[in-house]
């Protein structure tokens, strides 16, 4: 019996090391090194996939790994069908939040009812939380560089993540409402919760007793 683990890399890679060694498994490369989506471990049952942060939940959802590790934003979007979360790593931490240019008096505008542009990667979490406040929203998906939206006209805000906010500071924007706390997750297929509970289960006891 082996099992696989999907990571992203960049930090959830990094950030996940340290967790991976509570529980005696080292990756033999490190991604951001190496070509390889395919790397093995000191244990010849244990593999990891690298894959793109935002498909970790698909590939676990289906089984093609048996465990990972995404942020709580991606698990909202990707919805947690198949999926049993049972740890809050406390790694990759950061918030969702409502951004908007310096000087756009978001608070204002919504006190009036406008009808406000948002560009988002996350879809779900931005209609929820307008939907909430009974804000009026059209939602403008970007895959990425939401910062650029506001500031070529394309949106009034844009729904984001924020850790340090220098990338906010860096464009002239800044935040107007947080939405949320956000850090990553362990992931598990749930049928090989069961199938494979022998290996799985000290692997995450292992990250328990290892979060910070
Ligand atoms: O990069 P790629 O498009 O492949 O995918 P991704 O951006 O989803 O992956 P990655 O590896 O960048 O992020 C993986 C996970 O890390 C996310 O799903 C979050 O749960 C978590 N995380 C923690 C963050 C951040 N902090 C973060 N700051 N994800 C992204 N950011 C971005 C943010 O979107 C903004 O563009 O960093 C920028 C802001 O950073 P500051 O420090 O300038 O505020
Ligand atoms: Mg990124």
């Amino acid at each position: 019996m082996s099992i696989t683990i999907a990571l992203s890399k960049g930090r959830i890679f990094d950030e996940t090391l340290p967790l991976l060694a509570a529980a005696g498994i080292v990756p033999a490369e490190n991604p951001e090194h190496s070509r390889k989506l395919i790397i093995g471990t000191n244990r010849a049952d244990v593999g990891v996939v690298i894959v793109r942060a935002s498909d970790v939940p698909t590939y676990v959802q289906y089984g093609a790994a048996d465990i990972g590790i995404a942020g709580k934003d991606v698990l909202i979007e990707h919805g947690g069908a198949g999926l049993y979360q049972p740890l809050d790593l406390n790694i990759a931490r950061c918030r969702m939040c409502v951004a908007a240019p310096v000087g756009f008096d978001y608070a204002a505008a919504v006190k009036r009812g406008a009808r406000l542009r948002i560009a988002t990667k996350y879809l779900l979490t931005a209609r929820e939380h307008f939907a909430a406040k009974g804000v009026h929203v059209d939602l403008i998906k970007l895959y990425g560089s939401m910062e650029l939206a506001p500031l070529v006209g394309l949106a009034d805000a844009i729904v984001d993540l924020v850790s340090s906010g220098n990338t906010l500071k860096a464009n002239n924007l800044v935040e107007v409402e947080q939405i949320m706390p956000i850090s990553s997750r362990l992931i598990v297929n749930q049928a090989a919760l069961k199938v494979k509970h022998d290996i799985l289960q000290p692997i995450i006891e292992a990250f328990k007793s290892a979060i910070k």
